[in-house]
């Protein structure tokens, strides 16, 4: 039976919302994907509509579901991207959790949480520290989880997936990583994405040569780049 899958997240940038995208994309089921200014997620938001006070949401027909990582396992699951076998579900959960980590650590380098007016808020950081954590982000954090997802795909003998020998959930998750932390990406220059940090501290871009030495998760990432629906995604979406 089909459903009717709406997405809502904010409009600076791929962020958590990015993961369920990519998922519904793959598999060619269409979804309405509604990209709120910050206005419109505060009038969400104070019509208590959303679990947790938070984008992204996914909307299943009458059924409002937050958290990214939830969204994402019911899309995969929707669409059969989500392993049947037990085993392989478990480890699927593990690197999207850790996708999910690895967000969390990213986004930290630009906002802390603070309480305000009652409520448990987004501030944003000053343009210097956000460059110190983002230095420390690219030097120290992303390495430890990049190195983790090569050895995994390295220990599957069915190259270059993270599990068993075809595309899940988690492989899109990683890849997602691999395009938001790409040093090349348009968005870190790009003023209407919230990456951007304006002169004189910024832009920021990362170290050029960062993926240099992960020959499996650039393979991955060729493989699903190449896939028409994620090409023609990835043209029209670039930032
Ligand atoms: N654990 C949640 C985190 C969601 C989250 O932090 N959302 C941010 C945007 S990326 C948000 O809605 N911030 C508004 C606020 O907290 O004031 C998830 O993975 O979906």
């Amino acid at each position: 039976m089909n459903k009717n899958l709406s997405l809502f997240y904010f409009n600076d940038g791929k962020g958590r919302a990015e993961l369920t995208r990519l998922i519904l994309v793959y598999a060619q089921i269409p979804f309405n994907d509604h990209r709120l200014s910050f206005a419109e997620y505060l009038s969400m938001r104070d019509k208590e509509k959303l679990p947790f006070d938070q984008l992204p949401v996914l909307i299943v027909d009458d059924q409002i579901i937050g958290q990214s990582c939830a969204m994402a396992r019911y899309a995969a699951k929707l669409t059969g991207l989500y392993p049947l076998h037990d085993i392989e579900a478990a480890l699927s959960d593990m690197i999207v959790d850790a996708w999910r980590d690895l967000l969390d650590l990213f986004y930290r380098c630009y906002v802390d949480r603070v309480t305000k007016e009652g409520k448990f808020v987004m501030t944003m950081r000053s343009d210097q520290e956000k460059i110190d954590k983002l230095n420390e982000f690219f030097a120290v954090i992303l390495p430890s989880h990049f190195n983790t997802f090569e050895q995994i795909i390295s220990n599957n003998k069915k190259l270059p997936f993270l599990i068993n020998d075809s595309i899940t959930w988690a492989d899109l998750a990683v890849f997602d990583l691999l395009d938001t932390l790409d040093p090349h990406a348009s968005h870190w220059t790009d003023e209407s994405v919230s990456f951007y940090i304006k002169e004189p501290f910024g832009p920021f871009q990362p170290p050029q040569d960062i993926f240099k030495n992960y020959l499996q998760l650039e393979a991955l990432k060729t493989i699903i780049s190449q896939t028409p629906q994620i090409a023609a995604w990835l043209s029209s979406h670039p930032s």
